[in-house]
């Protein structure tokens, strides 16, 4: 095939379409992230499928070679918008499970961090499990956190960060917690690529999350817990 031979994505088989979309993803094609979306979709794909093995299976990739100084700021801020696009068609039908209202959580990326794709991914998904989710963005202050789970009357505060430079802060939010008494009113869950169990028990957080599905499950656990002990 010439270089100037368009590709049918919809000619594609599901293992060739996946592969095409990685590059895509990695060259920043929106729409064409977006058409191959809906393509799956069409083939009967579950749109967790579509979420984690095109989406976040071809971020993987940008990630490494980002790491290995092969990409650099713009593209990769492409291949987010991109991925993003994909995401926008999934999140109402992974919020579309009917499923009751099982807890509120406000979620956000700490202070000096712009990462948000696994935040809003992480949301989405707790959406799609029943919770309410309440986006507060990224670069959180403290304040930020607390005035909003107040004023939302949350039950879960959730922390991400991609930096390691950014992850002590979640430290500074949990501390201020306890030092306004306030620690056990609500489940701090946290999560983001450079962190680990470890660190989550180290600064206090009720638990570390690896992915959006643990946090979907931690958090039902935990609520489950919270209800019990309002029960004895
Ligand atoms: Co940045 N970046 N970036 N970046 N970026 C990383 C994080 C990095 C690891 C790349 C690398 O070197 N390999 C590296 C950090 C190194 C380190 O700290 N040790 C890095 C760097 C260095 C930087 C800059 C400093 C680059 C620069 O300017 N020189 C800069 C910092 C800006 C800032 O924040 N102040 C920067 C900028 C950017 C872009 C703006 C270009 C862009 C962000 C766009 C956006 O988010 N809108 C970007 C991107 C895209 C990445 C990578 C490539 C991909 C991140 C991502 O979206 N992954 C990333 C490399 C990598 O992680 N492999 C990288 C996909 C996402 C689905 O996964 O976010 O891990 P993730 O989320 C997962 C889990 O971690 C978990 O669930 C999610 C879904 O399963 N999770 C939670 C996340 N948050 C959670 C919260 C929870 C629970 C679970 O709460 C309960």
């Amino acid at each position: 095939m010439s270089d100037d031979d368009e590709i049918i994505l919809a000619d594609l088989d599901d293992e060739e379409l996946v592969a095409q979309m990685f590059d895509d993803l990695y060259d920043g094609l929106k729409e064409e992230i977006e058409e191959g979306v809906n393509i799956l979709l069409e083939r009967g794909w579950e749109p967790y499928d579509v979420l984690t093995k095109a989406l976040v299976g071809g971020m993987t990739i940008v990630g490494n070679d980002f790491r290995d100084g092969i990409l650099f700021v713009p593209e990769v801020l492409l291949a987010a918008g991109a991925m993003k696009g994909g995401m926008a068609i999934l999140k109402p039908l992974l919020a579309e499970t009917g499923a009751p209202r099982v807890g509120k959580m406000v979620i956000g990326t700490v202070k000096g961090d712009i990462h948000d794709i696994g935040k809003n991914l992480v949301g989405m998904m707790m959406e799609g499990a029943g919770f309410e989710v309440v986006d507060i963005g990224i670069n959180n202050a403290v304040d930020n956190y607390l005035d909003t789970a107040k004023a939302e009357d949350a039950d879960i505060i959730g922390m991400s960060a991609l930096l390691t430079t950014t992850m002590p802060y979640m430290k500074v939010v949990i501390d201020t917690m306890v030092a306004q008494g306030i620690r056990d009113d609500y489940i701090v869950l946290v999560g983001g690529a450079p962190l680990n169990e470890e660190f989550g028990k180290a600064i206090g957080a009720d638990a570390y999350c690896r992915d959006a599905a643990v946090a979907v499950e931690t958090a039902k656990t935990w609520m489950a817990r919270k209800h019990n002990q309002m029960s004895a």
